[in-house]
Order: C-alpha cells, then sequence, then structure tokens
C-alpha cells in the first residue's frame, strides 16, 4: 500500500505550490506510482486549478533536449498544462521570493492556429497547424526539493509548469527553418550557453507531434489558439533577484526577463 492516493498527491503539491515550499519525491512513499496515473495527478490537479476560475491556455512539453534530460537525470519528454494564471507579459519582472526556486530556460513557442488530434501526427502536419512562432522563456518551479524527481514525480508534479513569456514578436512558419534557429542564451550580459532548433528532438516541430499524439492517448487533441512551449533548447538557470536573464534568437528575435 502506497502512503499516497491521487487526491492526496494533488492536495500536496498544490499545498508546496502556495507555500513556496519544496518536498520528497512522491515515489518516495509511492515507488510503483505508474505514467498513467502519474497523468491522472496532473490532470485531477488541472481540475483543482480550473475550478478554482483559471483556464487552460495551452500545453508545455518538457525533457526534449539532451541539455534538459541529462541536468535532470530523465530522459523521456513529457507534457503539462499551462493556464491563464502562468502567463507573464513581455517585461514584466518575476519576483523571485513569490516562488520556491525559479529557473529560466530558453524555448521555441507555437501559437495554434488549427486543431492539431493524433494519433499519427506528423512533424509536417504539427507544423502545417501552427499559426505564428515566437521566442519565449519558461519559469519553472519544481515542487520537489532540488529538482530532484523521477519521471513519475516531475509528470504528477505538472512538469514543473510555474510562468512563461512570449517576446511580442509573432513569426509566420512558413519559411522559417526552425532546426537551424540559433539561440544564444546570457545572465547579465554573459553568454552561458547557445544552441538551435534542432536541440528540441531534431526539430520544435516533433515536439508539437508528440504533444499531439501523447493528448490523443488521454482523447485529448491541441486547439486553435492554444500556446505550446516546445521544451527547453539549453539548460535552465537559476533566477536571482536583481539579475537578468536574456535569450538572442536569429528570425525570432530577443527577450529578457529579470528578476526582482
Ligand atoms: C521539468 C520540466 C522540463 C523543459 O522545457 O525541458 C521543461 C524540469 O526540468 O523541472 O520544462
Ligand atoms: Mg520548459
Amino acid at each position: 500500500m502506497s502512503e499516497w492516493t491521487i487526491d492526496t498527491t494533488v492536495g500536496e503539491l498544490l499545498r508546496r505550490e502556495h507555500g513556496r515550499e519544496d518536498g520528497a519525491k512522491i515515489t518516495e512513499g509511492w515507488p510503483d506510482l505508474d505514467l498513467g496515473t502519474a497523468y491522472r495527478i496532473q490532470d485531477a490537479l488541472l481540475d483543482r486549478k480550473t475550478s478554482g476560475g483559471q483556464t487552460v491556455v495551452g500545453v508545455k512539453l518538457g525533457l526534449t533536449s539532451r541539455a534538459k534530460q541529462r541536468r535532470m537525470g530523465v530522459d523521456v519528454p513529457l507534457t503539462g498544462w499551462l493556464t491563464d494564471a502562468m502567463t507573464l507579459a513581455p517585461g514584466e519582472p518575476v519576483a523571485v521570493g513569490e516562488f520556491i526556486h525559479p529557473r529560466v530556460e530558453p524555448e521555441i513557442v507555437f501559437i495554434m492556429g488549427a486543431r492539431l488530434s493524433g494519433p499519427g501526427v506528423t512533424a509536417e502536419q504539427a507544423m502545417s497547424a501552427v499559426r505564428s512562432v515566437h521566442a519565449g522563456f519558461e519559469v519553472i518551479d519544481s515542487r520537489y526539493r532540488d529538482f530532484d524527481f523521477a519521471l513519475p514525480d516531475v509528470v504528477a508534479d505538472n512538469a514543473s509548469a510555474c510562468r512563461f513569456v512570449l517576446s511580442g514578436h509573432a513569426v509566420p512558419p512558413e519559411g522559417l527553418d526552425l532546426a537551424e534557429e540559433p539561440c544564444r542564451l546570457s545572465v547579465d550580459g554573459d553568454t552561458v550557453d547557445t544552441a538551435t532548433g534542432a536541440a528540441v528532438l531534431g526539430h520544435p516541430a516533433n515536439a508539437l507531434a508528440l504533444a499531439a499524439n501523447g493528448l490523443a492517448e488521454r482523447g485529448l487533441a491541441i486547439e486553435p489558439g492554444w500556446i505550446i512551449l516546445t521544451g527547453g533548447l539549453t539548460d535552465a538557470v537559476p533566477l536571482h533577484p536583481g539579475s537578468t536573464v536574456s535569450a538572442a534568437f536569429g528570425s525570432l528575435g530577443a527577450l529578457s526577463l529579470t528578476g526582482t
């Protein structure tokens, strides 16, 4: 018998989020927590948020690059939910003290023009359902101590979702070569990492197709207007008060995020 249930896990993860407190992995007390149950916890967590008035605005992918997989010690991509409460306006600062241990990662972001419903969605089909492409940052904040988790833990914790921001510059997908799209990440003016769009499963469209096909297994589809974060291109950097993280892309432009 596990000491946890879906309900008590949801309650504990919400308590940690609201109390800005990290804690042990759920799999410590629930060693045989499987992926299917972990996604049911994630969906139940979303239900609690939508009952509280939040609305779903899209989906995030996580662990789609080797840089992220290596750092987190988990090599399987996953998805989580984005809600309106996670949205930051371009240039809006992030109060570090309102979170547990926020980290920032640069991502290529899609806004969907058409519904995308799996199974069997290809990268080409996925890309043709995209309305616009944006440079973005995700702010992740694990509810686990030191971001120490196994795959079912991080799935249950909504893929460490916390906040995200898109640059105001919308680029039409036609003519973009997203595998070659460069990204230079810097902190307070010093370059800390570089990557191209190929870091994300060879091409960010593969991440979008993966999300559509994964959601289809749960009877869900990607809806028009949804925002899709395709996953960190580089390792994430901790956000500190007074420090500014910047990402310079090529065709997608640049954006910055400052901690306070
Ligand atoms: C899990 C979420 C990973 C990404 O872009 O790879 C993620 C984590 O690193 O805590 O959002
Ligand atoms: Mg991310």
